[in-house]
């Protein structure tokens, strides 16, 4: 069977974070956006649906399956491709032929529902194989390249047009480097996957700040097709206490010539993910007059309606202060990065010097304050819950904040005491204790915070 190579560049949205996976409203109105600007693939494959991972043998059940049959016929009424993920690689035995017979009973439940495009996924998981796999294969990327070849040629006979996505064990730069999956990795995936298979890649590190067309096509060299980027750029499932909506960028507009298409996997909140991806589409609707920023403030307008109150209606430019403030893993927006640098500086200096620079970041502040607060004025709830536990925390700092600049100012006195959170409320439990043992370095290592024993038994560094 000769297989054709596909060409066409993909663009589009992967649900595959961890947590909870999104809800069918979001979904469908997901596709609303995406036929809207013109993003045309979804790809299904959330961590946390079991059947798509932990226990991927299992069938869907007949509630589930109604669910994604919906789904894929929203996808078709709009030209969107729907693709279907299985993440077999925690426990599979890949010289056992009933696993590939798992694989297809799978990959056939979502072919009679009309589903016509497929990946295996391979991250994040063990880079060890069991002594019979590793006796009749050699290699991870060997047995890999069997599971997924078998794979693609099986769906290629039911749904000749199919996209088949294949995500790599180390999958950025970072990963390939550090030796993961074995020596050779990349270059016998290169070899022995068949040439229609998609590659995802990352970039050079799982949330890739920059991705360039030098570093995509030493990739493409070593595994002899253009990569298909998975882009964590906006994905938040790490870390708690962030969310991402910044606008796509660091990625030049003559990467699209480069590599198979992008897939962005955003922020596992749903609701805040309309600035993500509606400037991930005008990236890849722009021509060479490419500006992030401006983007930003475009899709930032477009935003603004979604904040509709009970009350009076919140400015657009408080809510561009305020996205300033959850802008990009590595970058502030240029509101948010000049309020911080304003209560840094002030900060670093002696209260008696601080004259009108004072004045000056409270008023700031308690903008930004109000502009929190009234976000418990939200019609839209679901935006309001997908914010709210974030913004009370940037509540309560810039309170604490602008409480200490106000005693500082009357009392002059640099030494005055500072008694606001009742100690072990705000910033106490275990896991903020254990945060402040070690604390980041410039290099994006962590170095042992300086000790200081508490009397009363807990060892606590110093603040
Ligand atoms: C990952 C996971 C992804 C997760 C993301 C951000 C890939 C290929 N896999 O490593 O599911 O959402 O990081 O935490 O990116």
């Amino acid at each position: 069977m000769t297989v054709h190579v596909p060409d066409r560049f993909l663009s589009g949205v992967i649900e595959g974070f961890y947590g909870p996976p999104w809800s069918r409203g979001e979904r469908l109105e997901l596709l609303e956006w995406m036929s809207r600007w013109g993003l045309d693939t979804y790809f299904y494959g959330p961590k946390d649906d079991l059947k798509c991972r932990a226990i991927w043998r299992e069938s869907y059940e007949p509630a589930e399956t109604e669910a994604l049959a919906e789904m894929i016929g929203g996808c078709q009424a709009r030209q969107i491709r729907f693709v279907h993920a299985l993440s077999p690689g925690l426990d599979i035995r890949y010289s056992d032929p009933g696993e590939l017979e798992h694989l297809q009973r799978r990959f056939g439940q979502m072919l009679a529902l009309g589903c016509q495009d497929f990946s295996l996924l391979f991250d994040d998981i063990p880079d060890q194989m069991d002594p019979a796999d590793l006796g009749r294969w050699g290699t991870l990327a060997a047995a890999q390249c069997h599971v997924a070849n078998e794979m693609f040629l099986w769906v290629r006979q039911r749904s000749p047009d199919a996209r088949f996505l294949f995500c790599p064990t180390p999958y950025c730069g970072r990963m390939a480097a550090s030796g993961l999956g074995g020596p050779g990795y990349l270059d016998n995936l290169g070899r022995e996957l068949l040439p229609g298979i998609d590659v995802f890649w990352t970039g050079p590190e799982i949330i890739s700040a920059e991705i360039t067309v030098e570093h995509v096509r030493e990739v493409a060299a070593r595994l002899r097709r253009k990569p298909l980027i998975w882009d964590n750029l906006h994905a938040n499932d790490y870390d708690g206490h962030r969310f991402y909506c910044g606008p796509y960028s660091g990625r030049a507009p003559e990467l699209r010539g480069e590599i198979a298409g992008i897939l962005s996997n955003p922020n596992t909140e749903f609701p805040l993910n309309q600035v993500p991806l509606h400037t991930l589409a005008k990236f890849v609707h722009s021509r060479r007059d490419w500006d992030p920023r401006r983007a930003y403030l475009e899709a930032m307008e477009e935003w603004l309606p979604s904040f509709a109150t009970i009350g009076v209606p919140l400015a657009l430019e408080d809510l561009i202060l305020f996205g300033d403030c959850y802008y990009l893993p590595y970058e502030d927006g240029a509101s948010g990065a000049g309020l911080y640098e304003m209560v840094r500086r002030l900060l670093a200096q002696d209260p008696a010097d601080w004259g009108p620079q004072a004045d000056e970041f409270r008023r700031l502040a308690t903008r930004l304050r109000t502009f929190c607060m009234r976000l418990t004025e939200l019609s839209n709830r679901p935006l309001f819950h997908a914010l709210h536990r974030r913004v009370w925390e940037l509540r309560e700092e810039l309170d604490l904040l602008d409480r200490y600049v106000v005693l500082k100012s009357a009392s002059g006195n640099p030494n005055a005491s500072f008694d606001f959170h009742l100690p072990g409320t705000y910033r106490g439990g275990m896991v903020a204790r254990l945060q402040r043992l070690l604390v980041p370095a410039p290099d994006g290592g962590f170095v042992p915070a300086r000790m200081t024993v508490n009397p009363g038994a807990q060892t606590q560094p110093n603040r």
